[in-house]
């Protein structure tokens, strides 16, 4: 089978390439290469599978590539993904999360795609307070990042029903590990502690998150690309709900490091308070659970961090920029 991966030089996508790879499927890679993406990430598996720099939102070029390429099935992970900077400018939002995933729909309809599968967010639901988002929730999206994810859903929607689309929609949790971009909070802090920085909470750090390390949330993708019911939406969260401070201080013991590196700083513009998904339904019909616990996975990722110092520093002076252009 032939698997298209858009997004696949990004966090997510390329440890879903990495393991798409391992299981012998024949892999294209779809990328725009925006500040998030980077081929790097990618460098044990290179020579594995075909790449396009392309933009998901160019229906000329993407025609193009599934022209050559007709793949079997299509996997969407390419987004903009970073909440702060759709606070401060969601257009870029609007024309990949919302355009571009209308042109993969219509170009892989015309190409007669049978299988596929778009990777959403907790985020569509909004927040909740007490208890878990189920799949039919309705979709109450805060920030423009989440507003953009769940047009998309919806749009899909209307594909299932109105063209009997193949298409499912996967909605993963809060992910971490090796190779995210450091402006995202976990390697964000981590990255700034090795700067001799102070890590930055918003508001008081009691804003809750359900944390999914990254090599489970691409083998649960993987696997729902398998065996899922096309139709369907599948939540893919670990459980494993923990206090944005409570998640520092743990990233502080590991390094031995005193809470004073802690600097509590302006909250977020409609920062969404908590976050936590039901995933029984994927429990139930397909077998999936998360693997790595949270001390193993920010263990992991420090390490990977410390490794890897090069390049998150290489990355600094973009994130620093954007902060301070707030
Ligand atoms: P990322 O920002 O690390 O990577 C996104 C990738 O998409 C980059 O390689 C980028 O170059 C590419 N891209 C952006 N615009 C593009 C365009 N117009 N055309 C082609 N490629 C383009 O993101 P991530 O954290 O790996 O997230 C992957 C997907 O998972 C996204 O759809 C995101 O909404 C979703 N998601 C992420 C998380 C998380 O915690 N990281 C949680 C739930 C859902
Ligand atoms: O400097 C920071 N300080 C801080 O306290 C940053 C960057 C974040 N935070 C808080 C905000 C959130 O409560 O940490 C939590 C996590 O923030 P982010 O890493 O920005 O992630 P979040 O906003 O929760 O969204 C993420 O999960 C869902 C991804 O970025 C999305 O792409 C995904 O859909």
């Amino acid at each position: 089978m032939k698997v298209l991966v858009t997004g696949g030089a990004g966090f997510i996508g390329s440890e879903f390439v990495r393991q798409v790879v391992r299981a012998k499927y024949t892999v294209v890679v779809v990328d725009a290469l925006t500040y998030a993406g980077d081929l790097k990430r990618l460098d044990d598996c290179k020579d594995k599978f075909r790449f396009y720099k392309a933009d998901i939102s160019e229906r000329r070029v993407i025609e193009g590539v599934f022209k050559k390429e007709r793949p079997e099935i299509v996997i969407n992970f390419a987004a903009e993904t970073h909440v702060d900077r759709s606070i401060a400018d969601a257009a870029p939002f609007i024309k990949t999360n919302i355009l571009g995933t209308e042109v993969l729909l219509a170009v892989s309809r015309m190409f007669g795609v049978k299988r596929f599968v778009h990777i959403s967010t907790d985020e569509v639901y909004g927040d909740i307070a007490r208890g878990k988002f189920v799949e039919n929730d309705p979709l109450n999206p805060s920030s423009p990042y989440a507003a953009s994810k769940a047009a998309a859903d919806l749009l899909i929607k209307s594909y299932v029903r109105t063209y009997r689309f193949p298409a499912i929609i996967i909605r993963p949790s809060n992910n971490y590990g090796p190779w995210q971009y450091p402006e995202k909070f976990i390697p964000l802090s981590v990255m700034k502690l090795f700067h001799n920085e102070k890590m930055p909470l918003y508001a008081d750090g009691k804003n809750v998150r359900e944390w999914l390390y990254v090599e489970d949330c691409a083998l649960g993708i993987l696997t729902i690309m398998k065996k899922g019911t096309v139709g369907e939406v599948y939540n893919l969260g670990s459980g494993i709900e923990k206090q944005n401070i409570e998640v520092a201080k743990m990233i502080l013991s590991i390094l031995t490091l005193p809470q004073s590196r802690i600097e509590f700083v302006k909250d977020r513009p409609g920062h969404d308070i908590r976050y936590r998904l039901d995933s029984s339904k994927l429990k139930r019909q397909i077998a999936w659970k998360a693997r790595v616990n949270l001390p193993a996975g920010l263990r992991s990722t420090i390490i990977w961090c410390r490794k890897h110092q090069e390049w998150l520093s290489s990355k600094r002076e973009d994130i620093s920029a954007f902060y301070k252009n707030r």
